[in-house]
């Protein structure tokens, strides 16, 4: 996991070498066939499942307040995972302009800058940037600390931005109901099986830019397979943030959601 990018890892500690990769076909090599599930140099595995434990079981006691939180208000908070420029912005956008009337509160997560931030406020809802600087993930700690800076409404809806990275934040919980990975057409449709940890950990995949697809030579129906391969489970729409179209299932999925958890508060 993340302690490869030395994100967060106290790679200090140098033990014996643990050699896990397997040469395959063809001279390919692969790094992740080790119990750690990857390697690092001067790194034994059992080191690397002892940093990683310590870091993830951190972060989930940050997540499991972060979701006490959300459930007392009844509030369904979502990360939004993808890779760079998968147009996560465009969609919160055009969300919330078509979720009129939901209190709703977002979280942008970016390594620099307030820009994704200043285009959530532009719209007029309510907007915190978190900037991670190295970090190439949000993780639960820093979540909870933006929460502070919201004051959610019971039943409002949370949206996370998380960093453009396919890799990492699949591994931080930050408290949410559910992830939600974008991807465009842009992209190819064999991400999810290169890439396949965040579609596993995702409730429901967003096939973005549908507008473009006419031009990038790209099998719609194959994405959808590729999905379906790595998270059988996983629920798929597509749709355009420029366009509109899909758009509406989009926020009837969004409501349906809102509602049944706010339902569940006021259950207890
Ligand atoms: N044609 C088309 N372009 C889109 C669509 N959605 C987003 N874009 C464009 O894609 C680019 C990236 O969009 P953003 O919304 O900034 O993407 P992002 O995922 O928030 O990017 P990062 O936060 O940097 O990871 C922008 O130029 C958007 O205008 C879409 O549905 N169709
Ligand atoms: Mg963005």
């Amino acid at each position: 996991m993340c302690t490869v990018c030395g994100c967060d890892g106290d790679g200090a500690t140098v033990e014996a070498h643990g050699h896990h990769h397997h040469h395959q076909h063809h001279g390919d090599i692969h790094f992740g066939h080790g119990p750690a599930g990857t390697e690092v140099p001067g790194m034994s595995q059992e080191r690397l499942i002892e940093i990683e434990t310590s870091i993830l079981s951190k972060n989930d006691r940050y997540a499991a307040a972060n979701r006490e939180r959300l459930n007392a208000l009844g509030a369904l908070a979502l990360n939004l995972v993808s890779s760079p420029g998968s147009g996560k912005t465009t969609l919160l956008c055009r969300t919330i302009e078509m979720l009129e009337g939901q209190p709703l509160a977002v979280i942008e997560g970016d390594q620099q800058t307030s820009a994704d931030a200043d285009r959530i406020r532009a719209t007029g809802a309510p907007a915190v940037q978190v900037n991670t600087g190295k970090g190439c993930h949000l993780d639960g700690h820093m979540v909870g600390h933006a929460m502070d800076h919201l004051s959610l409404a019971p039943g409002a809806l949370l949206f996370i931005e998380n960093v453009g990275n396919l890799v990492c934040p699949a591994a931080f919980d930050l408290g949410e109901d559910a992830k939600v990975a974008i991807l465009s057409v842009t992209e190819g449709e064999d991400k999810p099986l290169k890439y396949p940890d965040m579609f596993t950990a995702s409730r429901i995949a967003l096939l973005n830019k549908t507008d473009l697809a006419p031009y990038c030579d790209i099998d719609l129906d194959t994405f959808e397979t590729n999905l379906r391969r790595v998270n059988p489970e996983i629920e798929i729409l597509r749709v355009s943030a420029k366009t509109g179209e899909g758009m509406d299932d989009w926020v009837a999925w969004l409501r349906a959601a809102a509602a049944a958890k706010s339902a569940r508060q006021a259950a207890e």
